[in-house]
Formats: C-alpha cells, sequence, structure tokens
C-alpha cells in the first residue's frame, strides 16, 4: 500500500514513520510512504502558501492551487484509484472499522492541513472524504496523518511480527485487554495472579477472557453495549460481575 501524505512538514511526518511496525513495513516494501510540500509548488518570491480568510477574523487560510498542485504530484506517484482524505477536525471520527476498510486500498492520500485550514474548495473539489482523530484539538494534520499511517500498516500483510499477529487475531477484539504481567512474581507486596503460573493454558485463555470482558464492563461500558458476546463470554462476565459486587 502507499500513502502520500501533503504537508507543510514533510520532514516530521518521514521521520516519525521510520520508526517501529511502520519503519519495518517499509524497509519490507510492504507500504511506501511519500510527502509532498505545497511550498514546493508555489511560484511566488516568498512561497506563499497561505492568506488571509475572507469575511475577515483570526488566523489564515492554505491557499488553494499549491494543495492542488501538490496532489496532482501524488496522484502520479500512485494508482488512478488513489483515495484522498482531508484530516480535519471536522471529519467523521475514525474507527478500527473504517482503518480495516481503508487498508484494502492500493493509495491513499492524506492532506494534512496547518493554520486555521484549507480552502475549503480544495475540501469540496478534490476530497473524497474528511477524517477527524477524535474531538479535541491538535495543531495540524500532522499527527493524525501518522496515526491513521500506523494504524493501517498494522492490518497489512506481513507487517507485524509473529507475536503480535498471533494476538491480533485472538478472540477478544471489540473488547479491552486483558492485563499483562512479567517477572519479577512481586512487585511491593502485589503479587503475579496465580492462574498465569500454573501453566494451564485452558485456565490461562478463560480467565484472560474473564478480565477482558470484565475490564470492557467496567472502564468502557459502551463498547460492551454495540457487542455480542458469546455464551462463554456472557458466563464469564457474569462471574466477573458476581466477584466484584461480593467484593
Ligand atoms: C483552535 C483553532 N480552531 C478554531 C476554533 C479550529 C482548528 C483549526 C485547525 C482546530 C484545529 C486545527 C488543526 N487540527 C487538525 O488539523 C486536525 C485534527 C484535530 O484538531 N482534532 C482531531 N482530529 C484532527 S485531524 C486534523
Amino acid at each position: 500500500m502507499r500513502f502520500d501524505v501533503l504537508t507543510l512538514f514533510p520532514e516530521m511526518v518521514v521521520s516519525a514513520a521510520s520508526y517501529g511496525i511502520t519503519g519495518r513495513a517499509q524497509e519490507r516494501g510492504i507500504v511506501e510512504l511519500s510527502a509532498w510540500n505545497p511550498r514546493d509548488y508555489t511560484h511566488d518570491k516568498h512561497r506563499t502558501v497561505d492568506d488571509r480568510p475572507y469575511g475577515g477574523g483570526p488566523g489564515m487560510v492554505m491557499k488553494y492551487q499549491p494543495l492542488h498542485d501538490a496532489l496532482n504530484d501524488a496522484r502520479l506517484a500512485g494508482s488512478d484509484s488513489a483515495k484522498v482524505v482531508y484530516l480535519s477536525p471536522q471529519g467523521k471520527p475514525i474507527t478500527q472499522a473504517l482503518l480495516t476498510e481503508a487498508s484494502g486500498l492500493q493509495q491513499l492520500i492524506l492532506v494534512a492541513g496547518r493554520y486555521e485550514g484549507v480552502d475549503e474548495r480544495f475540501v469540496e473539489l478534490d476530497c473524497d472524504e474528511e477524517w477527524s482523530i477524535g474531538d479535541y484539538v491538535i495543531s495540524g494534520g500532522e499527527l493524525a496523518a501518522l496515526v491513521v499511517i500506523d494504524a493501517i500498516t498494522r492490518l497489512l500483510p506481513g507487517a507485524l511480527g509473529d507475536e503480535d499477529s498471533a494476538q491480533q487475531d485472538s478472540h477478544v477484539d471489540g473488547l479491552l485487554d486483558y492485563p499483562h504481567f512479567t517477572r519479577p512474581e512481586q512487585v511491593e507486596g502485589v503479587a503475579v495472579p496465580d492462574v498465569l503460573l500454573s501453566g494451564n493454558h485452558a485456565d490461562i485463555d478463560r480467565w484472560r477472557t474473564k478480565q477482558a470482558v470484565g475490564r470492557t464492563w467496567q472502564k468502557r461500558p459502551d463498547l460492551l453495549e454495540k457487542k455480542v458476546l458469546t455464551a462463554e463470554q456472557e458466563k464469564l462476565l457474569k462471574e466477573f460481575v458476581n466477584q466484584v459486587e461480593l467484593n
């Protein structure tokens, strides 16, 4: 899969994506990433990418032409099936389902805005979708683009190591994770749960499922309302709730 990011800060995107899973996926040829700077598509002496908003008010707006010309080059670098997504606070909130669908694309072009955003005609004429990473304010679209690239890359075949992918395939999806422990057995008088030392893998699987559904019920009941639990998960949740109510 190929990602192209339109950004005034190409080094911010390229350098961050060179670490970890996204870095390794590029080395393995599973993903390609290029950044395109609208400033390189200006023609005036000061390489102007922004201007004052019509109607007045604070801040600056990114001009149409440098974005449009940068987008043309990003399209030329890929397939004619590219999807163009503008990252903005007004966008559709991203979900795992949206990202899973996007992981089937050949080319995803992400537009990272700065200042107050981009000229609305660029959104209307040049972009297919508008995505948000959540209801809070960040300073520009670059970190949002990195979130999207990271989350999609993890879904591509071969991008994760064997240990990670086994975990991703596990049955607890749509639920919070179960708790993890490593050595030593005691920390400040707090022990690792006995079952994890028992060597009984059926018991361990049951305990982990119970913790996953139980913690989801405690911390994110909104996730449970949307989800259909298996009979086994229902049973383990009832045990978890009973135990909490006894304590
Ligand atoms: C403080 C400026 N705001 C005026 C009321 C509007 C505003 C403009 C530009 C707020 C944020 C931004 C920059 N944000 C993004 O580019 C962005 C974003 C976000 O802020 N939150 C969630 N998802 C995203 S995706 C891109």
